[in-house]
């Protein structure tokens, strides 16, 4: 991204085109960061228990409070819990001051509900965390299968990548997911299979393979290890594509097909995300599709390749320095010669010598105050995490709870005794690791805000504070990351994946302007694109491993009307929307938490498209709005991550799923298959709030809350009495207008400063409601005029407007009315014409695959 700071200190921002990731393309959300480098949301200042403090105090209350606590429990009594989000040089620091220096294992991160399945799949099959192929290798394949990932919406440059190879050489697409995602237009097969039978898919694939004699004998011979126990495994618990589709769930002609595809396609790349690794099972099926590959031979040559994507900025940076629980730094782990060499590396005696507690057991630790100090930084555990009352519960009662981040008002920053204003994107300095292995730069292009500093500081600061500043001798970024290099290439012979030795001697200014490439980049050698090319891998003997895999049934019991909720993403925001959150553009495609029901299950509860629904599990619940789609399987319900107690009454994604479904392997608790149950919310009352604060709402219904110009529009519902104007107070400024009708269940007000707009709250128990666009441009306004003013409280514009309506293209902010209108007035039938009318769909086109419901729509109402 190349960024870029106007003479009025706006930036603008544009994809780099000389990066090999993106070659120029960003996404929307990329392409709206402008929108989030407010100061208004931003955490500016240390605090302790609310009190602004300076940074010497705070460096010095996060040490004495950490080092008290290990004088009196032992050092397993303090934990962190940090994240992909992180630099890697911030990374790295986190993990050698834990590790290496607190002497205790205990530090955790967000990557163990993201990538710690692929991590362990990785290590049995390839003997190391190393991704096989590149980027480039999506435009090579001429079959793709999409495993359990929503490219399109998660991934949009490279889905643009794989559209383009699709046009060069007719690439084929196949998706493997529950839904229909964004990610199945555009696909040439959707096989809608039950949620967690991937296993059984994929160890079915392998037999079909072995049997129809498409497998690579010499590959296997020469490169591999395990093939009869894997295949007998296989055979065991998937004998026939009849057996796979009754399990499954799918026709057993879309099964068969796509075995054949697969078997008679050469170049072939499995891509597989969340819907694979999130599972009890995830380990197994990484290494279901693994198998799979090597039994063709399918791995280091162009165009093939089993490929996890990643999903965070820097997900990769934190498993190359170690920062899962079970890793010690650069790829090791806690065998005898990596402690002992990692603990000389950094001359570090009290090195920890034994794994620490992975996130679910974390998280139970502080409950059960085994932990009794943590410091979370760069994520929002008590939304993210499965059982997120249960993590509230832990950190409410935990002595010591330190949060770094970036933004002021988080729904864990508020269980934080001490809180650490972080840089942020725009003024963090430091590198990033991709899913292609590719090491970027990330460099400021401001200066940090009030007294926000780097993470890796922060931390630096800290170390020094409790005494270990002889090993934490950094000055600049530049001076972790050569350490973190020169690590990684230490008593390396080339067993270990990990090497960019060839890094450790660059000078600051090399740093700089280090150029993004891939690792291994050893002393003396060039980065390396594609792995494995040699048939070697990173195991003792150097074959890669088949692993025996017997698919499981799901882990929790699905009672008789429930539905299984699957969650994930939507296109415009990012996980717990603290920063995409702050976008109007990003906010308005997808403006409420919807849950997705299929139209039987809606019928047979009584819920209705655009009505309420109460979703229940035995750990929590939550209010959000209906969608009644065939996108959904019959018995499946999907609702989306993002929603925080910031951002609506009750939808956070955590609060619904328990933790006791984890992988056994690899730590990573299912998130996408928990029974709940879904009835209809009937609202006796509606209505709606626009502020120009963020206002949240405490009447106990239902609300939503999302940006716009100017402010917020709150949306609103309860299930009791219509509230009078004094029940529904909020601390708002100015002076009040009113209107009510008892007789009719109406309730408006507005509040007003001279003639702006600072409020209004509009309740109706008949419907009825305005529309939100002219009072939502109000607070664009510094003043209303006269008309404006008299109309205020009957919602409605004295002259003629025009509204966007909901956002489709979030990179050009087009709406659909103007999409509509377009479409009727200029005929328009394809989305080229649409982009050449409107720009709407030309920039990431995640929106294209809705731009193509919205002609279909606007053609089928021509028709009528
Ligand atoms: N817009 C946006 N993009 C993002 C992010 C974001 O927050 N917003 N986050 C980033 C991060 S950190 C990550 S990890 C990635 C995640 O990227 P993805 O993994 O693509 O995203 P998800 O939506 O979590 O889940 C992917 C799909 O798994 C499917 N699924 C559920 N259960 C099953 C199953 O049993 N089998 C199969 N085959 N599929 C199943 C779901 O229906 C869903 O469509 O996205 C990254 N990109
Ligand atoms: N049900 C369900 N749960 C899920 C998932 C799912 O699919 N379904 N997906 C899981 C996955 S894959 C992931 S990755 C997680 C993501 O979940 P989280 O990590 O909890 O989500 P984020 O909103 O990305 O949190 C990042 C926090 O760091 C702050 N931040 C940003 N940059 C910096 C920085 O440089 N320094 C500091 N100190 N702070 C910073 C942000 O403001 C934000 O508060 O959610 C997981 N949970
Ligand atoms: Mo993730």
């Amino acid at each position: 991204m190349l960024a870029t700071v106007e003479e009025d200190g706006s930036v603008a921002v544009r994809g780099d085109p000389e990066h090999p990731a993106n070659r120029g393309r960003l996404c929307s959300k990329g392409s709206n960061l402008p929108d989030t480098l407010g100061l208004g949301e931003r955490l500016l200042h240390p605090t302790i228990d609310g009190r602004r403090v300076g940074w010497e105090e705070a460096i010095a209350a996060v040490a004495g409070r950490l080092s008290d606590t290990i004088r009196q429990h032992g050092p397993d009594s303090v934990a962190f819990y940090v994240s992909g989000q992180l630099l890697t040089e911030d990374y790295y620091v986190a993990n050698k001051l834990v590790k290496g220096f607190l002497g205790t294992a205990n530090i955790d991160t967000n990557s163990r509900l993201c990538m710690a399945s692929s991590v362990a799949g990785h290590k049995r099959g390839f003997g190391a965390d190393a991704v096989p192929v590149t980027y480039e290798d999506v435009e090579l394949a001429d079959l793709i299968v999409l495993v359990g990932s929503n490219l399109a919406w998660c991934h949009p440059i490279l889905h643009q990548r794989v559209l383009a190879g699709k046009e060069a050489r007719g690439t084929r697409i196949v998706v493997v997911d529950p839904r229909r995602t964004a990610a199945v237009d555009g696909a040439d097969r959707h096989l809608a299979l039950k949620p967690g039978t991937d296993a059984t898919l994929f160890n079915g694939l392998l037999v079909y393979l072995a049997d129809a004699g498409t497998l690579d004998a010499r590959f296997v011979a020469e490169h591999t290890a395990g093939l009869k126990d894997a295949l007998d495994a296989a055979r065991a618990d998937a004998p026939s594509p009849d057996h796979v589709a009754a399990v499954c769930g799918l026709p057993v002609e879309e099964v068969a097909a796509f075995y054949a595809e697969f078997a008679t396609t050469s170049r072939v790349v499995t891509v597989y995300s969340q819907g694979v690794n999130q599972s009890s099972q995830g380990t197994d099926t990484v290494n279901a599709i693994l198998n799979v590959h090597f039994l063709t031979g399918r791995i280091g040559a162009p165009g093939m390749g089993p490929f996890s994507v990643t999903g965070q900025p820097n997900a990769m940076g934190g498993r190359e320095v170690g920062g899962l629980a079970n890793q010690l730094a650069a790829h090791m782990g806690f065998e005898p010669e990596s402690v002992d060499r990692v603990r000389r590396f950094w001359n570090a005696p009290t090195l920890a010598a034994k794994p620490g507690l992975k996130a679910v057991d974390l998280f139970r630790a502080v409950e059960d105050g085994t932990v009794r100090a943590v410091w979370v930084m760069a994520t929002n555990p008590a939304v993210s995490m499965p059982d997120a009352a249960r993590v509230r519960r832990a950190l409410a009662k935990c002595d010591t709870v330190i949060v770094s981040d970036c933004i002021a008002d988080t729904d864990t920053g508020r269980l934080a005794h001490i809180r650490l204003p972080a840089a942020g994107w725009s003024e963090k300095d430091g590198t990033v690791t991709n899913s292609d292995r590719t090491i970027s730069r990330q460099r400021p292009f401001r200066p940090l805000s009030g007294e926000a500093r780097p993470d890796w500081w922060i931390m630096t600061q800290v170390a020094r504070a409790m005494g270990f500043g002889a090993a934490f001798p950094y000055e600049t970024p530049a001076d972790v990351f050569r350490e973190h290099a020169a690590l990684s290439g230490f008593e390396n012979d080339g067993a270990r994946a990990f090497d960019i030795g060839g890094l450790a001697s660059i000078s600051d200014a090399e740093f700089e302007t280090l150029s993004p490439a891939p690792w291994p980049r050893r002393v003396g050698g060039e980065p390396t694109r594609r792995l494995y090319t040699d048939g070697r891998f990173f195991t003792a003997d150097g074959r890669a491993r088949f692993v025996p895999v017997t698919s499981r049934p799901l882990p929790r019991a699905v009672m008789p009307g429930s539905l299984i909720l699957n969650t994930g993403r939507l296109r415009d925001q990012w996980h717990t929307m603290t920063r995409t959150g702050l976008s109007p553009r990003l906010s308005s495609n997808a403006p409420e938490p919807v849950l997705d029901v299929h139209p039987r299950d809606a019928e047979a509860r009584g819920l209705t498209d655009g009505g309420l629904a109460r979703i229940a599990t035995p750990v929590g619940n939550a209010l959000a709005r209906v969608r009644v789609t065939e996108a959904q399987r019959p018995g499946e319900a999907f609702l989306p991550m993002h929603w925080t107690d910031r951002f609506t009454g009750s939808c956070v994604i955590g609060r619904l799923i328990d933790d006791t479904a984890v992988d056994p392997l690899s730590g990573q608790p299912d998130l996408k298959r928990m029974p709940v149950t879904v009835e209809p919310y009937s609202a006796a009352w509606t209505g709606f709030l626009i502020a120009r604060q963020p206002v949240e709402p405490t009447h106990g219904g239902y609300w939503a809350r999302r940006a716009v110009p100017g402010g917020h529009l709150i949306e609103l519902a309860g299930d009791g009495a219509l509230p009078s104007s004094d029940d529904f107070t909020f601390d708002l400024n100015g002076a009040t207008v009113d209107y009510s009708d008892g007789a009719r269940g109406v309730l408006r007000r507005a509040w007003l400063t001279h003639d702006r707009l600072e409020a209004c709250l509009f309740l109706s128990a008949s419907g009825g409601l305005p529309g939100r666009g002219w009072l939502v441009d109000l607070l664009s306004a510094e003043a209303m005029d006269a008309p404006a003013r008299r109309a205020l409280l009957s919602g409605r514009s004295p002259v003629p407007v025009v509204d966007e309506g909901r956002t489709v293209c979030s990179c050009f902010g087009v709406g659909i009315t103007r999409l509509v209108a377009a479409i009727q007035s200029q005929r328009l039938t394809t989305v080229q014409e649409v982009g050449q009318a409107l720009k709407a769909g030309t920039n990431c086109g995640s929106c294209i695959p809705e731009i193509k419901e919205i002609i279909a729509d606007a053609q089928r109402s021509n028709v009528a």
